[in-house]
């Protein structure tokens, strides 16, 4: 327990530093000691270290480029030591993510690295038409589709997609953030969403919530 929270502190002081050797070397480590439960690292190392770091951006402790640089490597060293396709991934529930038709990116970055650094099976729908992301919730058996836009006339078509999913009785859950959540409160209930979220770790603890883990 102890000896987890240091490497934790370790591996978000490599993360903040971009220090990516370091932190590889952390996560190594950490994989050694719990015999290869790369679950139990994401939980107790990876996770908190993630955290940490969104908070400090919030509060304006570290640069928005710093976080960015954490997400990414997080991400990388994620997807190395449980790959995109690997079974233990695939069987976990399946996350959508997409901005619509916005062109803001930086956002979706960073919470795609999360997603995947979690361990989840991600689907990444880029800023697609939301006639193309209907087909694809028909068959991909998405649980929960992440909708980051931060453009105002782009959150409103979020209400097309969770009426479609009313409709068609599908069950994926919504969760919406972006300027437009921020600047308004209610727009997420104005558009249907299940929920929405002020940042991007805010949005998997309650994506963990309504996919009851
Ligand atoms: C940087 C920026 C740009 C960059 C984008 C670069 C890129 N490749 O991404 C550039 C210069 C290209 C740009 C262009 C435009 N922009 Co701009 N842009 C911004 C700005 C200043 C910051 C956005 C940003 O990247 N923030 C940093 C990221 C990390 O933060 P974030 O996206 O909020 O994400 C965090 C959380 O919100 C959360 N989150 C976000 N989404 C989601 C989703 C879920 C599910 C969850 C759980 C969490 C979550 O997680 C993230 C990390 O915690 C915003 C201002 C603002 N307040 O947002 C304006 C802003 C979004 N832009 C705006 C506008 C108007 C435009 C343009 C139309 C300008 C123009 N006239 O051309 C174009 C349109 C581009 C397009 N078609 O999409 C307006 C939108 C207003 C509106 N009512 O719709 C804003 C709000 C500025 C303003 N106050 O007027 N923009």
């Amino acid at each position: 327990m102890e000896n987890d929270k240091r490497a934790s502190m370790d591996f978000e002081n490599a993360l903040i530093n971009v220090d990516r050797i370091a932190a590889e070397d952390v996560i190594k480590k950490a994989l050694h000691v719990g015999e290869g439960d790369v679950f139990r690292v994401i939980d107790t190392i990876i996770s908190p270290a993630l955290e940490s770091i969104g908070s400090k951006w919030e509060a304006g402790d570290i640069a928005l480029s710093q976080e960015y640089m954490a997400s990414k490597i997080t991400e990388e060293l994620t997807n190395k030591m449980l790959p995109i396709e690997s079974p233990q991934r695939s069987s976990r529930p399946s996350i959508g993510i997409t901005t619509l038709k916005d062109q803001h990116m930086l956002g979706k970055q960073i919470l795609k690295a999360l997603i995947s650094s979690n361990g989840f099976n991600l689907i990444d729908y880029g800023c697609m038409a939301i006639e193309n992301i209907k087909e694809k919730l028909k068959t991909d058996n998405i649980e929960v589709l992440f909708v980051s836009t931060l453009m105002l006339n782009q959150a409103l078509t979020v209400k097309e997609i969770t009426e479609f999913i009313e409709q068609e009785k599908i069950g994926t859950k919504v969760i919406v953030g972006g300027a437009p959540f921020l600047f308004d409160e209610g727009l997420w209930k104005e558009v249907k969403a299940s929920a929405m979220a002020r940042t991007a770790v805010e949005g998997i603890h309650i994506s963990q919530r309504l996919m009851g883990e």
